[in-house]
């Protein structure tokens, strides 16, 4: 079906020089000195333009967003409830559009972008947004800003936490000095295997401002439901020093942790460094690098670092695409299009030598001897759990 209205068409910026001066996101927010959330919402506006409506799921960047009487948004701007942005994203189009068929509005293309955070889009909000990426009839655009946690009501654990951070949720005790046992969620390869009809699907940082916002253009462009998945540093969750935010969006992408890349109609493409790693043109870097600089893996051992890095591997060496799509293939194989690499297609993966109960297989593994436990954090000055007080009934 054909997209109802006309999607702007907005051209690639290419270089942070041609970036257009307008701001539609400006001060009088009330983030985080060093917020790496805040920061795509500068740029997605910016990149967008005016004739652009956003909603916006609960979460920091409604909260520290919308003090009393002070709003950092020019163009339109909407709450909508913490799982909401697929459903906001999808009633708002049709909204405009039984406007425009009504006379009641100019019939013009509008931008229409939903955003979420990762527990708003990620976990609680995920069968909303793939119903809107299923809507054929509409313009929008998901745009989820990932900081890994629940981080407006004090960084709780989200299904997009990396593994062994700690978290409210999360704290290192005496028995497990890792709490946090699930691997990071793959959202926008798992939306883009399951929604072929999506126009657009992108990975993007704030850290690579014109890629990102470049991205964002490319899916308002493209005439139909879209898709963008942020990681954003934040520097309250993540226990670093806030100059350290874009350092570490960096990091994340030169470690091969986060992968840059875009599926547009169907075909995936590697971007960026992303792309010069796949193509064996630059080494990833060490994941202990992006991890050893924040407080959130303090208790790393080295066997946490080495179990890390492997879980990183796999996702380079056995996945059919790499970093992409979360399988090993076993048979023959036709892929085509602009992927630069496909490695290691048979790797049986029972021969990695974590093999065991996923989640539990690093602490099977030995490399070095296990330290004997010792308190990191707030065990000794506050108690052992300093947020489990007895209970009051609330
Ligand atoms: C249905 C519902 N459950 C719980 C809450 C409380 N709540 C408000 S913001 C928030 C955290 C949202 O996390 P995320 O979507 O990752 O955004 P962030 O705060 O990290 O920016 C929670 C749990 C709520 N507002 N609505
Ligand atoms: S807690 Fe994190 S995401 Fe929230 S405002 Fe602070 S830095 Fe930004
Ligand atoms: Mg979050």
């Amino acid at each position: 079906m054909e997209a109802p209205g006309r999607a702007l068409k907005l051209d690639p910026i290419k270089s942070i020089k041609k970036a257009p001066a307008e701001e539609y996101y400006q001060s009088g927010h009330r983030t985080c000195q060093g917020c790496l959330s805040a920061l795509p919402m500068r740029l997605m506006a910016k990149a967008a333009g005016p004739r652009t409506i956003v909603t916006g799921a609960t979460g920091c960047m409604y909260v520290a967003n919308t003090t009393y009487m002070s709003t950092p948004w020019v163009v339109p701007w909407m709450h909508t409830q913490l799982g909401a942005a697929g459903s906001s994203a999808v009633g708002t189009a049709a909204g405009l559009k039984a406007l425009m068929r009504k006379g009641k509005i100019k019939d013009e293309p509008i931008n229409v972008i939903a955003f979420c955070g990762d527990g708003g889009g990620a976990d609680m909000g995920l069968a909303a947004i793939s119903a809107a990426l299923t809507d054929v009839e509409y313009n929008l655009l998901i745009f989820l800003y990932d900081n890994e946690s629940y981080a407006n009501t004090d960084i709780q654990t989200s299904g997009q936490t990396p593994w062994g951070a700690v978290t409210t949720f999360s704290p290192p005790g005496k028995k497990h000095r890792i709490m946090q046992r699930r691997w990071k969620k793959n959202v926008p390869g798992m939306l883009a295997a399951g929604h072929p009809d999506t126009k657009y699907i992108a990975s993007g940082t704030p850290a690579i401002p014109v890629d990102m916002m470049d991205k964002v253009r490319a899916a308002l462009s493209a005439g139909g439901p879209t898709y963008m998945h942020v990681l954003d540093p934040c520097p309250k969750g993540w226990h670093y020093d806030p100059e350290h935010s874009n350092e570490l969006g960096k990091l994340a992408i030169e470690t091969g942790i986060y992968p840059l890349y875009e599926i547009k109609e169907g075909v995936c493409t590697l971007t960026g460094v992303t792309k010069q790693i796949a193509e064996g043109k630059r080494k990833r870097k060490p994941v202990r690098e992006y991890l050893e600089t924040q407080g959130r893996f303090a208790q790393f051992k080295n066997q946490d670092y080495a179990y890390f890095q492997k879980k990183v591997d796999e996702m380079w060496e056995q996945w059919v695409i790499p970093t992409v799509v979360a399988f090993s293939y076993g048979g023959p194989i036709n892929i085509t299009g602009d992927i630069p690499k496909v490695r290691n297609r048979n790797v049986v993966r029972e021969n990695a030598s974590w093999a065991g109960i996923p989640g539990h297989a690093h602490e099977e593994f030995k490399e070095v001897a296990d330290d004997p436990y010792e308190p990191w954090r707030d065990d000794n000055e506050l108690g052992e759990y300093p947020w489990a007080l007895p209970s009051t009934g609330q």
